[in-house]
């Protein structure tokens, strides 16, 4: 055996010497040296810490500023509340159970760390979809109508919360299950065993298909597509920024997600293998990264929401007046999508 198997949980480790203890009840420094956790504790805090002020600010810029009304910052919004909710409910959780060295909140507390992170990181996923769909159409039939893209964006965040609950309400309502992974101290859910009688064999291959294969056929169609009319001189040059952006974030998210994404699939498929905890560790800690990843991108490669940030950073008190400066500011300069 190359792992031990619990009521609710597994551990890639054999019994053999007996020391395998259930990660809701014992700390776990037989899988890792005590320092490993310390380091995992760390990190966590740092996230949090860097992870919240940046992506509120995004978010409150994002909202208080009138000229960044078109659909690629509605979703940037979505993205970043997804963020945010994964931040504060989940990551404390995170770093709680690091700290401890096993997963000190019991299966509440798996269930309330697993269920937000995947429900925010889906939220993130389907908006990229959306904002991919949105581009395609865009750049294919020029001039479109700016209610219409408005309404279709509104959908869309409907659309991206829908797909989220319905990748991570079922292993809730016993379509499998969330349990800890690699070094016990994150929940996700069970690629280790196949537990007929959660029927969890269907769900992962449900889950990778409809929420993994699926977003990545249709953002990659889109892509394709984007592909052949760039440098076409009839697409406005702010509706190419706006491409560029929508692709280098959508880099961003699968740079982050694909290596945990293909452990776990390959953790499914090859049942009651050999695996190390690091890889998985490593891997699922690497995914939570991804927190920064939509608006470091959008600060560093977006003029106009710079610009928006710094009018609110000096002149803080009056959002207000700031919005008439930022209307100002817009008509002399050149930023993504200000012609939508
Ligand atoms: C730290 C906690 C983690 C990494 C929790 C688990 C996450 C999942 C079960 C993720 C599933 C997936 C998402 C959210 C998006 C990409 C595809 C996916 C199915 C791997
Ligand atoms: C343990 O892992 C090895 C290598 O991955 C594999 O060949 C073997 O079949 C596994 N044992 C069990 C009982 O699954």
């Amino acid at each position: 055996m190359n792992g031990t198997e619990g009521p609710d949980f597994y551990i890639p480790m054999s019994n053999a010497s007996g020391v395998v203890r259930s990660p809701h009840e014992y700390p776990q420094y037989y899988l890792a040296e005590p320092w490993v956790f310390s380091f995992i504790t760390i990190y966590m805090f740092f996230l949090i810490l860097i992870g919240f002020p940046v992506n509120l600010f995004t978010l409150c810029v994002t909202i208080l500023h009138k000229n960044l009304r078109t659909p690629i910052y509605y979703m940037l919004v979505n993205m970043t509340m997804a963020d945010l909710i994964v931040i504060v409910v989940s990551f404390p959780f995170t770093m709680h159970a690091a700290m401890h060295g096993y997963f000190v909140h019991g299966q509440v507390g798996c269930n309330f760390e697993a269920f937000f992170t995947v429900h925010g990181t889906q939220i993130t996923l389907w908006s990229l979809v959306v904002l991919s769909v949105e581009r395609c159409i865009v750049s294919c039939s020029p001039g479109m109508d700016i209610h219409f893209r408005r309404r279709f964006i509104v959908k869309g965040i409907s659309f991206t919360w829908l797909m989220a609950f319905s990748c991570s309400l079922p292993p809730l309502l016993e379509w499998s299950r969330y349990i800890p992974e690699g070094l016990q101290c994150s929940c996700g859910v069970d690629y280790y065993t196949l537990k007929p009688d959660i029927y969890n064999e269907s769900f992962i291959n449900y889950m990778l298909t409809v929420h993994l294969i699926v977003p990545l056929t249709v953002i990659s169609l889109c892509f394709g597509r984007l592909l052949c009319i760039v440098n076409n001189e009839a697409i406005d040059k702010l509706e190419q920024d706006a491409n560029c952006l929508t692709v280098i974030l959508t880099l961003g998210f699968f740079i982050c997600w694909l290596p945990y994404a293909s452990i776990g699939w390959h953790i499914f498929s090859n049942q009651g293998s050999a695996f190390s905890p690091f890889t998985m560790t490593l891997t699922s800690f690497l995914a939570k990264s991804s927190v920064l990843s939509s608006p470091l991108i959008c600060i560093c490669m977006d003029k106009q929401l710079r610009q928006c940030m710094v009018i609110t950073l000096c002149r803080g008190k009056n959002p207000f007046a700031d919005n008439v400066e930022a209307s100002k500011s817009t008509s002399i300069s050149s930023g993504l999508v200000a012609a939508a």
